[in-house]
């Protein structure tokens, strides 16, 4: 593999003030880091993010796995982000018609594009889900970015091949708006200006009752060459998750390094 671009002087490519952000935060906190804190009450969601916070570049919600949402939390986690300096993305994994979509993002309880700065879609209802996303981030007036599910984690998933290349090239057909992808790896050939988001990350190999596997910081950004790792419950798990946050920074921090100096 060759020797990979710092993430700040990819910040410089970035045409969404988005990526550029989530690059230039990566560079100040040295962490590639993204949490997701997958639990159903907002002030476990809350505790956890502010234990978490001061490791993370990117904090993941499930918003609609809330059972006691309210706008409070929106408004809470966006303060926790400017405290922490992170960006949020919600993990919505929009997949309708570009009408529908633009709806599901801007209306209903959740009013996404109100306090998101990343979401995420597939690419099988084809390229007007992006127009349609793009159009929802215009509505609500403020700077979003969006991630394409290129390839998944899950054990038979069906996101590989020719579907995979269909993301990368609606990625490089939407420069504006679309600032990377979920994948499992970092894509060849590389293109500098998109990152690479993995889950499926523990600091051990394994998986779990229900599909999901797990590989581990070093092979995820080190081998494999993805740019931020994506993790759960492999901290939120654990008895003291500031203390795992920590450990996960630093090996995919590591495995960042080794692979600019490489
Ligand atoms: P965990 O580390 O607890 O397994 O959580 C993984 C997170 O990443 C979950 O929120 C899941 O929805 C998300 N995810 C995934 O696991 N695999 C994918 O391919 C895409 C995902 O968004």
């Amino acid at each position: 593999r060759p020797k990979a671009l710092p993430f700040a002087q990819r910040a410089a490519l970035c045409p969404n003030p988005v990526g550029r952000r989530l690059f230039e935060i990566m560079e100040q906190k040295k962490s590639n880091l993204s949490f997701n804190p997958d639990v159903t009450k907002k002030a476990e969601i809350l505790r956890l993010t502010d234990l978490v916070g001061p490791s993370i570049c990117m904090l993941k919600t499930h918003i609609d796995v809330v059972e006691d949402f309210d706008w409070d939390l929106v408004e809470q986690l966006r303060a926790l982000a400017v405290k922490h300096n992170f960006v949020i993305f919600e993990d919505r994994k929009f997949a309708d018609i570009g009408n529908t979509v633009q709806l599901q993002f801007t209306s209903g309880v959740y009013r996404i594009a109100e306090w998101a700065d990343i979401v995420n879609a597939h690419l099988v209802p084809g390229p007007g889900i992006i127009d349609g996303l793009r159009q929802g981030a215009k509505a609500a007036g403020r700077d979003i970015g969006l991630l394409l599910l290129a390839e998944m984690s899950s054990k038979g998933n069906l996101a590989t091949g020719a579907y995979t290349e269909a993301n990368v090239k609606a990625a490089l057909e939407h420069p504006d708006f679309v600032i990377g992808f979920i994948a499992m790896q970092g894509l060849a050939p590389a293109h500098p200006n998109l990152m690479y988001i993995t889950p499926g990350v523990q600091l051990a190999k394994g998986g779990d009752a229900l599909g999901q596997q797990y590989d581990t910081p070093e092979a995820v950004v080190g081998r494999k060459g993805s740019d931020i790792i994506q993790v759960g419950r492999g901290i939120f798990g654990a008895a003291d998750p500031a203390a795992e946050a920590e450990k996960y920074r630093v090996a995919a921090w590591e495995a960042y390094q080794a692979r600019v100096q490489a």
